[in-house]
């Protein structure tokens, strides 16, 4: 057996984070599929080990099967066991979550639902669909403007921060937005695909296709 197991999919962006993570750490682990789009992560079964009926879930059988939800969790949890892409010190610490938080609710939680909206549900141009995308280049401009001055997101080297907030980002084309409009972020996600160990979600995860 793995050192770890990755409940995912491959369209979750939410799942590429520990995976990409898993795998710049040179972890040993595996992808376990969770076929989403047919409701597996509401089942009971599912529920059971996490309440929040959410994928990703990894699960570390180094310690005692430890099972872990919400992506930024598991990010800390790595960056503890490897000794990778975590803070030094207490004030990196806050940056670092400071970062992680607003991914959660700023950018993915916007460009996650935008994305779900226009490829999976094909609702594009609906309302629901507009508001997500205003919310989302919000948080996309607040992001680009960022970068204008640093090279990564919370320290002066690639961390979980930086790891989290590109979650969904090597997708452009599901969203429909050229990363020459905002080239910072492009240059970043460059940055970020010339670490060593780096991995498309594609190379990494199992589809549900
Ligand atoms: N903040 C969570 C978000 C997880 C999440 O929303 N995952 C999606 C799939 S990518 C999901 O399971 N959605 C089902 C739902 O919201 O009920 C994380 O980072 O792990």
């Amino acid at each position: 057996m793995s050192d770890y197991t990755l409940q995912c999919f491959l369209e979750s962006g939410n799942s590429y984070k520990p995976a990409l993570m898993l795998e710049l750490c040179a972890a040993d682990w595996q992808a376990e599929w969770v076929d989403f789009f047919n409701g597996k992560h509401k089942s009971s079964e599912f529920r059971d080990q996490n309440n929040f009926g959410e994928v990703p879930v990894l699960i570390d059988h180094t310690e005692d099967d430890l099972t872990i939800s919400q992506s930024g969790v598991m990010l800390y949890h790595l960056a503890d066991k490897f000794g990778k892409f975590g803070p030094l010190n207490k004030a990196e610490e806050r940056e670092i979550m400071r970062w992680i938080l607003w991914d959660n609710h700023k950018l993915t939680g916007y460009v996650a639902i935008w994305r779900f909206l226009k490829k999976f549900l094909k609702k594009d141009g609906d309302p629901e669909t507009e508001f997500m995308k205003g919310r989302a280049i919000a948080a996309i401009k607040t992001l680009n403007h960022h970068l204008a001055d640093h090279k990564w997101v919370a320290c002066g080297r690639p961390t979980i921060a930086d790891i989290s907030l590109a979650g969904y980002l090597f997708w452009p084309d599901h969203i429909g937005i050229d990363w020459n409009d905002f080239p910072h972020i492009n240059d970043w996600l460059t940055r970020i695909r010339e670490l060593d160990g780096w991995k498309s979600p594609e190379d990494l995860l199992p589809s549900s296709a």
